[in-house]
């Protein structure tokens, strides 16, 4: 059966993948919700069928557009959000309208309308994990978050709970660890370290660079969220992870050995405030009941292949790398 997606946040990195991956494996038309911020792009969108697109630049915290869209949707995939750490420290305001209001916003229209709601989270939200402790997080973690931007995404994960409890509507949500992949903004590790190489500058490892952060293709993300819309139990919370632990300096060492260049050749520079040390998701539940499994294959493939999106569309993230290496020189980072 056909159906009518609205996509939040879809001019996003993770929101874009996710576009293109419906798309082009299912016969659905899509409207995307964006605001455009300083991390929406319209050029993230170009080539898709039009015919199956329609593109609404608007925010989330207004209730009229989204009370429209939403009445209009079969279903709400719910991307926007504000999503840098860094960004989150230096200013949190807009983590609060965007991450909880613009979540409330939608969720009341959800509740108006009785429309199916899936609602896109992170693993931040459970804080972090010792660096020798062999557990991983579960859907029965505590939340324990530790930034402005994850305890945003904390609180709008309990407003998802309540509104089902509350109001009985129709959400899943599902808690992901990290992306990577083609169209993520260059502020962000994996891009900013290749970029940088691209321009001749070399990469930056906050603090020792021992940190681990538990890598997914975006793409895996996309179908592990299909999945989820099509046979997930409403109220029901998955983790999507594939079990790709590596430390920071792993990554660094591996961009730079693609890239041509000597595997010690970057920098230590200031320390993250608060900085989780690491994080790792089981995903059994997610595998078990739905049979889902990640089909991108291996991170170095991925990797290889991110480095070569990078290369080959200069275009696309140029224009926005001086402003966000300004932004870091500010906190020499
Ligand atoms: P992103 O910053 O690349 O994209 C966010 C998008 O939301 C942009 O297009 C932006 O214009 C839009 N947006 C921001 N505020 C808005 C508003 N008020 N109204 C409408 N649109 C607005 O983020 P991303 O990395 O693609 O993350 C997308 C989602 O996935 C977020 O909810 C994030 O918490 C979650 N997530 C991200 C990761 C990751 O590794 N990046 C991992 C797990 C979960
Ligand atoms: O230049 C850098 N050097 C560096 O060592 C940058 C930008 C980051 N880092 C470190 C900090 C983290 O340990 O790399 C790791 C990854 O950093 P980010 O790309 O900022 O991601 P992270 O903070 O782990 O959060 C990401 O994953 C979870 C997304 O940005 C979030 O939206 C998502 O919820």
């Amino acid at each position: 059966m056909t159906r009518h997606l609205l996509v939040t946040g879809g001019a996003g990195f993770i929101g874009s993948n996710f576009v293109h991956h419906v798309l082009g494996t299912t016969d659905d038309t899509v409207t995307v919700l964006d605001k455009f911020t300083y991390a929406g792009h319209r050029a993230s969108l170009a080539g898709l069928p039009e015919d199956r697109l329609t593109v609404v630049e608007g925010d989330i915290t207004d209730a009229a557009v989204v009370d429209r869209l939403v009445g209009e949707a079969d279903a709400v995939v719910h991307y926007a959000a504000e999503s840098h750490n860094d960004n989150s420290l230096a200013d949190p305001s807009p983590f609060l309208d965007t991450n909880l209001i613009g979540t409330y916003t939608l969720l009341e229209a959800a509740r108006r309308h009785d429309t199916r709601f899936h609602h896109i989270s992170t693993d931040e939200v459970y804080g972090d994990l010792a660096l020798d402790d062999p557990a991983r997080f579960t859907e029965h973690t505590p939340y324990n978050p530790s930034s402005p931007y994850s305890s945003t995404k904390a609180g709008s994960d309990l407003l998802v709970r309540a509104w089902v409890r509350s109001f009985g509507v129709r959400a899943t949500i599902s808690n992901c660890s990290n992306n990577y992949g083609p169209r993520q903004h260059v502020e962000k590790f994996i891009p900013r370290q290749i970029t940088n190489l691209i321009d001749g500058i070399r990469p930056r490892l906050y603090g020792a660079g021992l940190n681990v952060r538990d890598w997914i293709h975006a793409d895996d993300h996309s179908s592990a969220v299909l999945t989820i819309l099509a046979d997930g139990t409403i109220g029901e919370t998955y983790l999507i992870g594939a079990d790709g632990e590596k430390s920071n300096k792993d990554v660094v060492e591996q961009i730079l050995t693609l890239m041509g260049h000597d595997a010690g050749d970057y920098d230590h520079v200031t320390d993250r405030a608060g900085h989780d040390l690491r994080y790792a998701i089981d995903s059994t539940k997610l595998r078990t009941e739905l049979g889902w499994t990640p089909s991108y294959g291996s991170f170095d493939t991925g990797l290889a292949a991110t480095i070569d999106w990078y290369r080959e569309n200069e275009d696309w993230w140029r224009p926005q790398k001086a402003a966000t290496e300004a932004k870091y020189a500010a906190t020499g980072q």
